[in-house]
């Protein structure tokens, strides 16, 4: 079958299938009733797709309006999730800047946390200045995007659902009536809502072997310090705006974790304390090097050893995602709130598959996190953990009166990157110390500082030298 004939099957196979599904609505007369121009099948697909209807075949009245205000007086937990949707310029790694559209200002959106049979009322509000509409696919509910269709600039719009069920699910923007939900998506509008089970997390159980080999059992308490990372990747063009022909071909011009190429890679304070010099690297790639790149300077994510960790992963993207931690074991891989395997080197991600990780870091190491695709690795899916101290710096901070006493691990003296670090939930550890990272707009980094996370750029150059 050559391509073009492949392709119009593929598009009529769509209008058929919606015909089949929801045949009251979308009869065979509409399908012959309109025809597909094949020569402009390259140029705008999409538009192609929208204008035979073939996406749009779901009947508005199939779906019950949820009413807010029966369910806000349900007696179920009641949490309000607000978002704006806002096109910004944000950077990218080079120095230039990209036409990012964003949910409150930030890429990712931020993070929705609820127990499980919590209702969320999500409300969407679009600027009278914001150039184009959006709209909001939340896969933590059970509602078809299309009851909520898209809103408007100048106008809010609402719905209400039930968190049924626990885990962990992607949300994204849904374009204007569907159309350039790719854009909008990989223009940064995507996030997650963490759905906590109603009896909360389970113990983590860790085989160990002990004395001269024979197998033990370590449990590890449901407690645990969590992080949260969220791959995807970028199809921009030179000029920093999206490629829709790079997408199709699934040709991607940057990898992201949390909407950052390389955002958590060693930077310049950890060059001066691990080699003595801002300047000499001691990471292959640190693109985001200086403080005066303030927000945007890259992190590390630091915990303790024997520490029960928690890492709660989204892939948004168009790319399978290889999860695996370099030098550790996912001790336990939960989907929804069923465990999927334990003890286990790589566990893969579709798009818009998430899991949980549970582990342990046993060791004193740095341990890179990878999307275990060399390509992803290469263009930016890549980050680092740091735990406990194995560089030996307790007595050397301790020196320069930065600690009064040694640490468990660097969080306290530097804090944990804030794109990084999810919502509290009934399970969750604090962490020692927040600081500000992300692909944030100005505005965002001000609500940061305002909540007491760390402005890094400001506060080290008032350190005391390490000696
Ligand atoms: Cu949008």
């Amino acid at each position: 079958m050559n391509k073009r004939i492949s392709m119009l099957f593929t598009v009529a196979a769509v209008a058929v299938m919606g015909a089949t599904l929801f045949g009251s609505t979308y009869t065979q007369t509409q399908i012959s009733g309109q025809s597909l121009d094949i020569a402009q099948m390259d140029a705008n697909v999409i538009e192609q797709i929208h204008q035979m209807g073939g996406l749009q075949l779901v009947m508005p009245q199939a779906f019950a309006e949820t009413d807010c205000g029966v369910l806000a007086d349900s007696g179920r937990n009641f949490v309000e999730f607000n978002l704006t949707g806002e096109s910004v310029e944000l950077p990218i790694m080079g120095g230039k800047t990209y036409s990012a559209m964003t949910f409150s200002g930030q890429v990712p959106g931020p993070t929705l946390r609820v127990t499980q049979g919590d209702v969320v009322q999500m409300t969407l509000t679009i600027p009278d200045d914001e150039v184009t509409g959006h709209g909001n696919d939340m896969h933590s509910s059970q509602m078809t995007a299309l009851a909520f269709d898209s809103v408007n600039p100048g106008e809010t719009s609402q719905y209400c659902y039930i968190a049924e069920s626990a885990g962990v699910f992607k949300y994204h923007c849904s374009g204007v009536h569907l159309i350039g939900m790719d854009q909008h998506v990989f223009s940064g509008m995507y996030g997650i809502a963490i759905v906590d089970p109603a009896n909360g997390y389970k113990k983590l159980m860790v085989e160990k072997t002990s004395g001269s080999g024979e197998l033990d059992r370590k449990f590890y308490d449901a407690d645990a310090l969590e992080f949260q990372l969220q791959f995807n990747q970028l199809y921009l063009n030179e000029d920093g705006n999206y490629d829709a022909g790079a997408m199709f071909k699934h040709q991607n011009s940057a990898t992201v974790v949390n909407g950052i190429q390389f955002g958590y890679v060693p930077n310049m304070l950890h060059n001066i304390l691990l080699k003595g010099d801002a300047n000499k690297n001691i990471f292959v790639a640190q693109p985001w090097n200086g403080l005066e790149l303030e927000h945007m300077q890259s992190q590390l994510m630091y915990v303790e050893n024997d520490q029960h960790v928690r890492l709660f992963v989204e892939n948004h993207g168009n790319e399978p995602v290889y999860f695996h931690i370099v030098g550790e074991i996912l001790d336990r891989v939960t989907q929804g709130n069923r465990v999927q395997s334990a003890a286990t080197e790589t566990w893969l991600l579709g798009g818009s598959q998430n899991m949980i990780v549970d582990l342990v870091f046993d060791e004193p190491g740095a341990y890179a996190f990878v999307n275990h695709d060399y390509a992803a690795i290469y263009t930016g899916g890549i980050g680092l953990f740091v735990a406990g101290d194995p560089f030996g710096l307790n007595p050397r901070l301790i020196d320069a009166g930065i600690l009064t006493d040694p640490v468990p691990s660097y969080a306290y003296a530097l804090g944990n990157p804030s794109d990084a670090v999810p919502p509290m939930g009934a399970n969750s550890i604090a962490h020692p110390a927040v600081n500000i990272h992300g692909l944030y707009t100005d505005d965002v980094v001000s609500e940061k500082k305002d909540a007491g996370m760390i402005p890094l750029w400001e506060v080290i150059p008032t350190l005391p030298p390490v000696p």
